[in-house]
């Protein structure tokens, strides 16, 4: 019998690419989403008929629990969130009732309905924050940075917490940056790759950016998604950063970005603006992925460079189309 996966937050970058590859491996795919399930949803419209769509809340626990009870999963990817850092001061109790509170919630709802499952938490390395150790692994100490950062290590722990209070079987994947063409528009990365590809197109003028000098480690979605899968299928439970081990500046996503569109000299197009200056940053954020290696097979295949090239390619087709 086919395998039942339930993914809250079915509907974004990382919901899209999780399931197509549970597709791809034969599973049933259920999706929680918040809007009515008749709704049109862009990054999973090209898989209607062939995923589950359920209405559901974060902030409502009988909407969840009856989710559950309708799909009945073997795997549970709790991925719904709000995933904007930069909004997480504007509304920092919202934040927490979703990526807190909710992580909670859905523990609660798996424990009542399907202690069996095997569950998932999409954990940030937000978590580190001002970080005390670089690279980061599994054991260095959280100090995050944003209300979003506070959130997220609460859902970390209370996942933890789950695994060793009623012996569930609950990960944590600890993911650095991932990116790719399904990334929103506000997310520094697709937010210079559309840019390039505008200028290029002669669709906008210019490209304005909080700083250059941020650098995360980013890596390809498609690959983060099949390491959520991978720490499922294993005999027990645990956590796992998923990262590049590669540390890269903004200034540098645009020079490759600019360079793909044919576009020359960037620092003509490119313009500071304060208000994408966050109210505090984190710093060298780095992941050390190497208990991911060793334990699930697991390693990112797609470099730096491609990833942002393959980006700005993608936001001309479809600026063309
Ligand atoms: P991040 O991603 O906050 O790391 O969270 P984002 O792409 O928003 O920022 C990356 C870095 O770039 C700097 N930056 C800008 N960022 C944006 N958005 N817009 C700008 O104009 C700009 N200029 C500079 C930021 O300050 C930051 O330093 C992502 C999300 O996916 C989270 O959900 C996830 O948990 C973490 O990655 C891991």
């Amino acid at each position: 019998m086919a395998k039942r996966a339930f993914i809250t937050g079915v509907s974004g970058q990382d919901g899209s690419y999780l399931s197509e590859l549970l597709l791809e491996k034969g599973y049933e795919v259920h999706g929680m989403v918040r809007r009515s399930p008749t709704d049109s949803f862009e990054l999973i419209d090209h898989l209607r008929g062939q995923i589950t769509l359920h209405q559901g809340d974060l902030l409502d626990q009988s909407s969840l629990t009856e989710a559950l009870r309708e799909s009945r999963p073997d795997e549970i990817y709790n991925l719904a969130a709000t995933s904007f850092v930069g909004s997480s001061w504007a509304q920092p109790a919202l934040t927490a009732e979703l990526s807190a509170v909710g992580v909670t919630r859905m523990l609660e709802a798996m424990h009542e309905t399907c202690p069996e499952a095997r569950f998932y938490q999409a954990s940030s390395s937000e978590m580190y924050g001002m970080a005390r150790e670089v690279p980061q692994t599994e054991g260095t100490p959280f100090y995050p940075r944003s209300p979003y950062g506070a959130a997220k290590a609460y859902g970390h722990f209370i996942t933890v917490n789950y695994r060793e209070s009623y012996d569930l079987f609950t990960t944590s994947g600890i993911l650095f940056n991932h990116e790719s063409p399904r990334r929103g528009i506000d997310f520094v990365t697709r937010k210079i790759t559309w840019h390039a590809a505008a200028i290029k197109l002669g669709k906008a003028q210019k490209l304005a950016l909080g700083s250059l000098d941020a650098e995360r480690d980013w890596g390809y979605a498609k690959d983060y998604v099949e390491a959520m899968w991978l720490m499922l299928q294993q005999e027990t439970p645990s956590d796992y950063v998923i990262a590049t081990n590669e540390r890269h500046s903004v200034r540098e996503c645009v020079e490759v970005a600019f360079d793909e569109a044919g576009l020359g000299e960037w620092e003509q197009y490119v313009e500071l603006d304060p208000q994408f200056v966050r109210p505090a940053e984190v710093v060298e954020l780095v992941g050390d992925y190497s208990k991911a290696e060793s334990e699930l097979g697991w390693k990112p295949t797609t470099s730096f460079d491609e990833l942002i090239r393959l980006m700005v390619r993608s936001d001309i087709d479809l600026l063309q189309a």
